[in-house]
């Protein structure tokens, strides 16, 4: 992969000089373009800087999660290239009612949705993956002058750029590559303008409790005091029907997790057997969570990043917490980070839900 993909390149190139257009219309057309090419230049080095630092962190990541006791890996390293491609393909099985649930339910509410978007507004995505279910929302509101999708994978977020872009001209489409559990800013395209998150999927069950705090937390921080924060999670359901959908019939879920050793093996010089391992999915009472592990089927020695982990037979590798929540219990954690909830919509069986969630006044969003 290119340190700064060319494409991402010339989108921003397009966008920062839209952007500029639109914000600073009295500067002289000289002036513009400078001014365009300073953002630009600026932006390249923080994607810049992200790229490398995303390699830095999964090798540390990796050492350090592989050395523990319990040995576990963060599932934002799912996502590469081939990752992302299976989770698409994890959307489409029959077992993973998420994505199918969510989607029907945004096509019913996306009109009640949008109504709550104002005038101008940027829609600010974390996690965005190919952007499907945001275009339900950006068809329904068509009074969005920006969209900002925030992702981990470039190659995912460079093609749904593209994309959106052809079929949203009038909108500034600013990608921003980050792993939005870390720290990053909000590009030029949404500075001025009212701000409505968007982050479906259920993603947010991937934090502990703690960790989605602090993520409600700093999107509070970052979106500003006039935002609203729209969320879709899963809710609490009967065990057969969540362990089916993380160990779908097609072995899909499988091959995602296994895909995270292969991704070991080729960016940081490892020699794992992902045969040598099985996909285990299971339910946790006491997180309310469904996890994933790769369980060893046998003693074993794996090297990587220069480092040498040794594995016993029937030993687990955590990848992945996905906690289900109830109503309550969501409001619960969202108002712990000084967000209340102002509406709730559920879809039909299996059922998610959509949260619109907007700051409560008077609490500051310190953390
Ligand atoms: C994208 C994090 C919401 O936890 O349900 C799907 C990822 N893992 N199948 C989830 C996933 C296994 C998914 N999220």
């Amino acid at each position: 992969m290119p340190l700064i993909p060319i494409d991402a390149i010339n989108g921003r190139i397009e966008n920062e000089i839209r952007n500029v257009l639109d914000s600073e219309a009295h500067l002289s057309g000289f002036n513009q373009v400078n001014h365009a090419i300073e953002f630009l230049i600026s932006d390249a080095e923080t994607f810049a800087a992200v790229q490398v630092d995303t390699r830095d962190s999964f090798a540390a990541d990796m050492v350090s999660g592989l050395s523990a006791r319990h040995k576990q890996l963060p599932p934002k390293y799912f996502y590469d290239a081939t990752g992302s491609r299976l989770f698409e393909e994890i959307c489409r099985t029959d077992d993973y009612y998420v994505t199918r649930s969510e989607t029907a339910l945004l096509r019913n509410i996306a009109e009640e949705l949008a109504a709550g978007i104002p005038q101008g507004a940027a829609l600010v995505e974390f996690g965005s993956g190919e952007s499907a279910k945001t275009r339900l929302l950006l068809d329904a509101a068509p009074q969005l002058s920006a969209y900002v999708p925030i992702d981990i994978s470039a190659d995912a977020l460079d093609q749904a750029s593209a994309m959106l872009a052809r079929d949203y001209p009038q909108l500034s489409i600013a990608p921003v590559v980050a792993d939005f559990t870390g720290h990053f800013h909000l590009p030029a395209a949404a500075d001025g303008r009212p701000r409505v998150g968007f982050f479906p999927g259920s993603t947010i069950g991937n934090f502990d409790r703690d960790g989605a705090v602090r993520f409600l937390q700093s999107a509070r921080q970052i979106m500003g005091d006039q935002a609203a924060l729209l969320v879709g999670v899963d809710l609490v359901k009967d065990e057969a029907t969540l362990s089916a959908a993380y160990d779908d019939s097609q072995g899909v879920t499988a091959r995602f997790n296994k895909n995270l050793l292969i991704r070991i093996n080729r960016e940081l010089g490892g020699d794992f057997d992902p045969d040598a391992f099985d996909h285990l999915a299971l339910w946790n009472p006491v997180h309310s969570r469904m996890e994933m592990h790769l369980v060893s089927r046998k003693d074993q020695i794996v090297n990587a990043a220069g480092h040498t982990f040794s594995f016993r037979s029937g030993e687990r590798l955590h990848t992945e917490n996905s906690h289900k929540f109830t109503i309550d219990s969501f409001a619960q954690l969202a108002a712990r980070a000084g967000w209340s909830v102002a509406n709730t919509w559920i879809s039909d069986e299996p059922r998610v839900a959509m949260f619109r969630l907007e700051p409560i006044p008077g609490r500051s969003a310190v953390i």
